[in-house]
């Protein structure tokens, strides 16, 4: 951090890093509290991952109605979703409207990145630097940087020498792009890729997916909301929020209490079909309640879902490279897909297995595998994210005793709550690691999020504390109880960014809580009911 100028710094009662989902609820929130707050935004508007997510095909794969904002009754009767399953034009659309309504965007500074953020212990004063060298302060940093924020590209050599363009799915172009007579490689064949190959594919010159590993995709069964439906949905959104927040994943599906493996395959077969042919992700959150736990009843599923996928590839060799035989079914997020095997049945679409030909490098005019020369007028890395902790590492943050954040979980993580960290006194963290938000249909966990964290700070003032930070014992405690949860399940079996193991160098362990977000919610309500258990206010 520069030398202290003459200027006078600004200072807040809280900085708040993000402008997405979580950000624009802490804002409002603070407001409501009469509390002083900044919002800093790398990209030019509201909207987090729905800002920068534009890549043709991108939306919920929640049910819309059980996605936006709960807290107000006005925006739950104004907004009307046209879908199940919102595109993200429509999500982007809705989360500008709300910033409208609460007038949101008079405290955030736009087209701004944070660089550090520097605890000063004698001040108990968090100094927070921007790339462009403004600075300000503040009692209370909020981290609202998002989960899967910090895109990844994989460095291939000759990245630089191609010559035609290039882009990671999240910083599609803000303008149209016509891909239509132009030659197209998309390297990467996880959900985002699954969402915006089947939609390039209808209108592309030609594509070409180079694949590592294939996944278990699951049909989105998206439709439009009928009046009728839509007037439901309004007079029922106490029960689906409620029923959100009793249920493991946040979502308005939720496990069976019954094993796979303790009813007949008729009935079982039965039972996955009619799953199968819901809209949803009931398929991977509403199954029996060992299929992510144990691996026969796991088989069971991952079978069906094979079976499924064969049946929709014309061609057996490209049906053999799409069923995934490496891991077991929904271990790594499943796809919900409108269409994405069928693009593989069109002529001017073809699927390379980077197994068996691995990519050598870029050249000028596309892609070398170990078997031939691919050439592109566009190449599209669909490649993924440094989740969880990529966004929070990019900034330098440091706490009490200088300690580098990313030092700190150098060997992986450790939180009170995915909320807190030793050492990083009255800084919080939303949709942390070891947070059920990571997990989770995101805005539901994130509202409680924000909610417990301003809750905690509002006790804080009520109370004439000026700091809080997590205690080592309830951080072990919670760290210890995060990874027994996950390894309870398969999870841990499978290479998958909730391991940090899409990311080469990055210590492979879990990253989120599966312990179920209705538990994760109800610890947090019995550590503040104790007056904020496991944490030392001063
Ligand atoms: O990223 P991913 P994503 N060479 O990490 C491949 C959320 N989401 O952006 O599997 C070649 O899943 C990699 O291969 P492999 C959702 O939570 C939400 O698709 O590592 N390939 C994989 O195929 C999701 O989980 C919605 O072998 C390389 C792909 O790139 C999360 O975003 C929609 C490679 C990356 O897949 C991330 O999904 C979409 C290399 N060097 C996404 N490195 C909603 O609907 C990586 N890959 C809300």
């Amino acid at each position: 951090m520069s030398a202290p100028n003459q200027t006078k710094i600004p200072s807040y009662d809280a900085i708040v890093i993000g402008a997405g989902i979580s950000g624009m609820y802490f804002l409002y929130r603070l407001r409501q509290m009469g509390m002083t707050a900044l919002g800093f935004e790398a990209g030019s508007d509201v909207g987090g991952t729905w800002y920068w997510n534009r890549y043709p095909g991108a939306r919920f794969d929640s049910e819309s109605y059980s996605y936006g904002y709960s807290f107000s009754e006005e925006v739950l009767e104004e907004w009307e979703w046209s879908e199940h399953f919102s595109a993200q034009p429509e999500t982007l659309r809705y989360l500008n409207y709300v910033a409208d309504k609460f007038d949101l965007r008079r405290d955030i500074r736009f087209d701004t990145r944070v660089s550090s953020a520097h605890y000063d212990p004698t001040r108990a004063i968090w100094d927070i630097e921007t790339e462009a060298g403004d600075r300000a302060s503040a009692r209370f940093l909020l981290m609202a940087v998002g989960v899967l924020s910090e895109p990844y590209i994989p460095e291939f050599p000759g990245a630089d020498t191609f010559r035609g363009e290039k882009w990671h799915t999240s910083t599609w172009p803000h303008h149209p792009v016509d891909l239509s007579e132009r030659r197209v490689g998309v390297i990467g064949t996880g959900a985002t890729a699954v969402q915006m190959i089947t939609e390039v594919a209808k209108n592309v010159g030609d594509l070409t997916v180079f694949q590592r590993t294939p996944n278990y995709c699951k049909p989105l069964r998206n439709g439009p909301i009928d009046s009728a439906t839509q007037a439901e949905i309004k007079a029922s959104y106490a029960e689906i929020f409620d029923k959100c927040r009793r249920s493991f994943g946040g979502f308005i599906h939720d496990f069976e209490h019954c094993s796979a493996l303790d009813v007949s395959e008729e009935e079982r077969l039965e039972f996955y079909e009619r799953l199968w042919n819901e809209r949803g992700f009931g398929f991977w959150l509403g199954s029996y309640i060992d299929i992510l736990s144990d691996l026969d009843a796991n088989e069971t599923v991952s079978k069906f879902v094979r079976e499924k996928i064969r049946e929709r590839i014309d061609d057996p060799e490209v049906a053999k490279l799409l069923t995934p035989t490496n891991h077991p079914f929904g271990t790594k997020r499943v796809p919900l897909e409108s269409g994405y095997y069928e693009a593989y049945n069109r002529k001017n679409v073809h699927l390379v297995d980077l197994h068996r030909t691995p990519i050598e490098c870029f050249t000028e005019i596309g892609i070398t595998t170990s078997a031939a020369e691919y050439e592109f007028d566009v190449i599209i890395y669909a490649t993924g994210f440094d989740a969880v902790t990529g966004a929070l590492n990019r900034i330098d943050i440091r706490g009490e005793q200088g300690l580098a954040l990313k030092d700190k979980w150098a060997d992986g993580p450790s939180t009170m709550l995915g909320i807190q960290t030793v050492g990083f006194p009255n800084m919080f963290i939303t949709a942390g690691p070891h947070n059920a938000s990571s997990f989770c249909n995101v805005p539901r966990c994130l509202e409680q999020n924000v909610e417990w964290i301003t809750d905690c700070i509002a006790y804080m003032r009520d109370n004439q504390y000026s700091r809080i930070e997590a205690t080592p014992e309830a951080e072990a405690e919670w760290t210890d109880h995060v990874l027994e949860s996950a390894d309870a399940t398969l999870f841990p079996k499978t290479d998958s960014w909730f391991m940090g193991a899409n990311i080469p160098g990055k210590k492979r362990v879990f990253l989120n809580y599966v312990g179920g977000a209705q538990n994760f919610r109800a610890r947090c309500d019995e550590v503040a009911a104790k007056n904020y258990e496991g944490f030392s206010l001063r």
